[in-house]
């Protein structure tokens, strides 16, 4: 006889999972799939050859060292996709996605920063389903990743699908939420206020809760960016100064991402986090003049 288990297993492994951008969090969503006796392919956008990688996991639980192997494709191989995951950066979505060929009935899981970077991508029978985390990986050397925090991860958006158990049987702190929009936007509300303002002044997070001049900047993104959610829904709690208030504190010593990229010379996620903010608040006739700042700050940082 067979179980709900056993169904949700079959439907997680029945098919293989494609994830466009390996990267940190997109090795991390692959382990946990493997874990689950899933079978992974990674796809790596702008490649043109099949590589295999090979990555040592370190996590941080217990020390004990796991392995993560890879095949990573390039996108021109990918027809018939079925089960997708997007863990790439953001400004790379499009490029990334235009040559992966999707089954009419194929799941995506956008697993990124920001908001709208598969907007308009998911039609008819497809389905897209949101994910947030708060876990964080930090490369150790080029095939070696550190777990740092085993933190929430939420998928959501409607019906849990038939897989969903399966994997967070494997996947430490998944959960499902039907409306994922509030972590979502929790989690864009201190993308916003954090990572443009730590790029801009190159400091580590906490630096937002000891200078005077940068909370002041933090406080009134945070304002701007409660407005148009409160307009976009009327449920939204229009106050996340003390979210805000206790990530900065619980990642002082981190170099956020977009300042991270900054100091690479890479393009940022800006679009993504305050651009979609200032594209709402356009259709909402707001204004957002601190988002419009820094975004304009970034966007100069980003081409010098
Ligand atoms: O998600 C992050 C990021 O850097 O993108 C935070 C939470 C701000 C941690 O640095």
């Amino acid at each position: 006889m067979q179980t709900s288990g056993d169904t949700s297993r079959h439907d997680l492994t029945a098919r293989p999972w494609h994830i466009v951008g390996a990267g940190r969090i997109g090795a991390l969503a692959a382990f946990y799939l493997q874990r689950a006796g899933a079978q992974t392919i990674g796809v790596r956008p702008g490649s043109a050859h099949t590589r295999r990688l090979s990555i040592g996991f370190d996590q941080h639980e217990d020390g004990a060292g796991s392995h993560l192997a890879l095949r990573v494709i390039p996108p021109s191989e990918c027809a018939s996709v079925s089960r997708l995951i997007v863990a790439c950066k953001t400004p790379y979505t499009d490029a990334a996605l235009a040559r992966v060929s999707l089954t009419d009935d194929a799941t995506v899981v956008r697993l990124q920063n920001g908001m709208g970077s598969l907007d308009g991508r998911i039609t008819g029978h497809q389905r897209m389903i949101g994910a947030v985390t708060a876990s964080a990986v930090m490369s150790e050397t080029h095939d070696r990743l550190r777990v740092v925090a085993e933190n929430a991860t939420i998928f959501g958006g409607g019906e849990r699908p038939a897989w969903f158990d399966a994997l967070a049987a494997h996947w430490p702190q998944l959960s499902w939420a039907r409306d994922i929009r509030p972590p979502q936007w929790r989690k864009l509300v201190v993308n916003a206020a954090l990572n443009p303002l730590t790029a801009i002044h190159d400091v580590p997070n906490g630096a937002l809760l000891e200078r005077a001049d940068l909370y002041a900047d933090m406080t009134a993104l945070i304002d701007e960016a409660d407005t148009v959610l409160a307009r976009l829904d009327p449920a939204w709690p229009a106050d996340s100064h003390a979210d805000v208030a206790a990530v900065v504190r619980a990642t002082a010593a981190n170099t956020s991402s977009m300042r991270a990229d900054i100091q690479a010379g890479a393009i940022t996620e800006i679009d993504a986090i305050n651009g979609w903010l200032l594209r709402q608040a356009e259709t909402l006739d707001l204004d957002l003049p601190t988002h419009r700042r820094v975004v304009a700050q970034i966007r100069q940082l980003e081409s010098t």
